[in-house]
């Protein structure tokens, strides 16, 4: 179905590719691009990011010698045509899907992937470590090459590992892709400065004299240092007149370069490969390069979902009544209703403006609504800092991106007990993004913090009052955490209700056994109740809304009434909500049989939502199942 050029279908491995000549690099680049393209509009996934990486993606596998040589791409979204090129072409169509290949490098995937990823801003610590290594094991051909985003290297931990590298002076690359975008418009100083160093003038007359030295390099041989001094001094006396930020930190700067000419990047790849210690070469390209429409809105065409590729127009699925708004949009619009009530609130995101949907406050009220860059650490003290003043930030992080920030949390927030409203979106599974992305451990890791209140809502109504309440709440963190996806239709006039914190309620009566849910997920249940009383089980529903603090009263009700108890979360088994009931039975004295159903202690792979909360026994169908193991299915009804 997928057919790859001329080309592309003799390149097995990066091997293959180095047997052509530089005259046939910007065919493969061509055709490499198609195939990306062609595969996409019909299977989904990113889009933009890795049409931009095409010419760099072919230059750095045809000059380096990998996988000896350790390429480390940044948060992986990019790698494409990394995978395609080594030896994943034909099974590429699985990209994302359940069972099939990863979207993000995996070193369990291949050799060539050297570091997983997902997160962003980790290649530069990681190619340092894998240079420190090379040196310290004697190899001084291995090659180690960060390829890092201009979005990426705004995280804390690319400037600690530049910091640390310059100081080292390993012998690594880092390349630098610079396409003046994250997923939204990237922001920041740093941005400002890259396109000053771009657009500078000193610069570029400089830039001239040091490729003409750089050409030179190879011939030299043993002489490159000698040259290499000299383009440091060129650069030095410019930097009399202007700093260089890399230089600062005793990188050697070269570039920018267009990142689309993939005969030039293979030049200056290969010279830069006898240049001794650490080196950023500053690459521009444009993300969604070579497909109109993706370049033209890149932030649409990050992960535009499946698409006709002749037309551009984005396919959804056909639905017969009207869709209820996602989780994201209710936080997104509630939020500027509840800032329109109360001056003190403002918005923080770790940009995730679209993602998260606060670039709907971020237009309706700039000055209030924040987006600090790929940093949620600092996104939690900088909300921390404006809580501390007497305003009330609303930070939303995905649950995932959360574990970056966990001590800026406890350290910051917690113990001084600051009113800053956490919104953890994408809790519980993430579906195709895998691993990396799942939000498994955010009810276990908010639970131990003293002073956190941990809310999570089983509908878009509960959100919205939960946010409300939160709003109100005023003292203490409180964190609500809820799903990617939707759940039912919101009625916007409704007024706001306060949700009692600490108190859940029952969803559903019934008297063989007690399912206690937390969030999104007792929907599932709410069905697989609904199937169980067509066979004469009657189960009793409890959404518990709070894992902290826990609404001891409804449990104790629960304990006493019902020797048969499941607990149903979408969020890691070992210490969330069901081992929180465990402990509260434990300190009670209760003796109930519980399951608790969860994902399990083992890292879940990525498919749909569906597929997996069914693997991980949490689906309706599944938690039907354990029903029926401890109340089995009264006889002449057939199940
Ligand atoms: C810690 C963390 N926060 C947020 C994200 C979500 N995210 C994925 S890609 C991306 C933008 C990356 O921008 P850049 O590095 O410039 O790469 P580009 O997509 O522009 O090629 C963001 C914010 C992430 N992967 N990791």
């Amino acid at each position: 179905m997928f057919e790859p050029g001329p080309y592309l279908k003799q390149i097995n491995s990066p091997n293959d590719l180095r047997q052509f000549s530089t005259d046939e690099l910007v065919a493969i680049c061509d055709e490499l691009r198609q195939y990306i393209i062609d595969i996409v509009s019909v299977k989904g996934g990113h889009f933009g990011a890795s049409l931009g990486t095409v010419e760099l993606t072919v230059a750095l596998h045809y000059i380096f010698n990998t996988p000896k040589d350790q390429l480390v791409w940044d948060v992986g979204h990019q790698a494409y045509g990394h995978k395609i090129l080594t030896g994943r072409r034909d099974v590429f169509p699985t990209n994302r899907i359940y069972g099939g290949i990863s979207g993000f490098p995996k070193r369990k995937e291949s050799d060539y992937d050297t570091f997983g990823v997902g997160h962003s801003s980790t290649s530069i610590s990681a190619a340092l470590g894998m240079a420190t290594a090379a040196r310290l094991q004697g190899d001084k051909s291995r090659k180690s090459i960060a390829v890092i985003g201009d979005g990426a290297i705004t995280g804390g931990m690319a400037f600690e590992a530049l910091n640390n590298a310059g100081w080292l002076q390993e012998d690594m690359l880092v390349v630098l892709n610079d396409n003046c975008m994250s997923i939204d418009p990237n922001v920041g100083a740093l941005k400002e400065y890259l396109t000053d160093i771009t657009t500078s003038h000193t610069y570029n007359k400089v830039k001239d004299e040091v490729w003409k030295l750089l050409g030179k390099i190879s011939k030299f041989g043993p002489d490159a240092r000698t040259i290499v001094q000299k383009i440091e001094n060129g650069i030095k006396s410019t930097l009399l007149q202007q700093s260089n930020l890399f230089e600062s930190l005793k990188f050697r700067y070269f570039g920018p370069i267009d990142g689309h000419d993939v005969n030039r990047l293979a030049e200056v790849l290969s010279d830069l490969k006898n240049i001794p210690g650490p080196k950023i070469l500053h690459v521009l390209t444009v993300k969604g390069k070579g497909y109109k429409l993706a370049e033209e809105d890149q932030t649409l065409w990050h992960a535009p979902g499946v698409f006709d590729k002749l037309t551009g127009q984005i396919i959804k699925p056909e639905k017969k009544a009207p869709e209820p708004p996602k989780y994201q949009d209710v936080f997104g619009h509630t939020l500027v209703e509840l800032a329109e009530l109360d001056k003190r609130i403002v918005g923080v995101t770790p940009a995730m403006p679209s993602g998260c949907s606060l670039n709907i406050m971020m237009k309706a009220m700039p000055e209030r609504a924040f987006d600090v860059g790929i940093c949620e650490q600092h996104a939690v003290t900088f909300s921390a800092g404006m809580a501390t003043q007497g305003l009330v930030p609303f930070c939303n992080i995905y649950s995932t991106f959360m574990q970056r920030a966990y001590d800026q949390v406890v350290h910051d927030v917690a113990i001084q007990n600051l009113h800053v409203v956490f919104c953890l979106d994408r809790g519980g599974v993430a579906g195709a993004d895998g691993p990396t992305h799942h939000g498994a451990y955010d009810i276990a890791y908010m639970r131990c913090i003293p002073n956190m209140i941990v809310a999570a809502p089983m509908n878009e109504e509960e959100l919205r009052n939960m946010m409300y309440s939160a709003a109100l709440h005023n003292s203490a963190p409180y964190s609500i955490r809820y799903p990617r996806g939707n759940g039912v239709m919101v009625d916007w006039k409704k007024p706001f209700q306060i949700i009692e914190t600490g108190k859940g309620r029952q969803v559903r009566k019934g008297k063989d056994l007690a399912i206690i849910s937390i969030g999104h997920i007792g929907n599932e249940a709410l069905i697989a109740a609904g199937n169980l009383s067509k066979q004469n089980i009657e189960v009793a529903l409890f959404d518990l809304r709070f894992v902290k603090p826990l609404d001891e009263s409804l449990l104790h009700i629960v304990f006493q009434n019902f020797d048969k108890v499941i607990t149903v979360e979408d969020g890691c088994v070992q210490g969330g909500m069901g081992s929180a009931i465990l402990e509260f039975m434990a300190d009670n004295g209760y003796t109930s049989r519980v399951i608790r159903l969860g994902m399990p202690d083992k890292i879940i792979e990525h498919g749909t939502q569906q597929e997996l909360w069914a693997e991980c026994g949490y689906d309706a169908a599944s938690i039907q199942k354990a029903v029926v193991s401890l109340v089995p299915v009264p006889v002449n009804v057939s199940y």
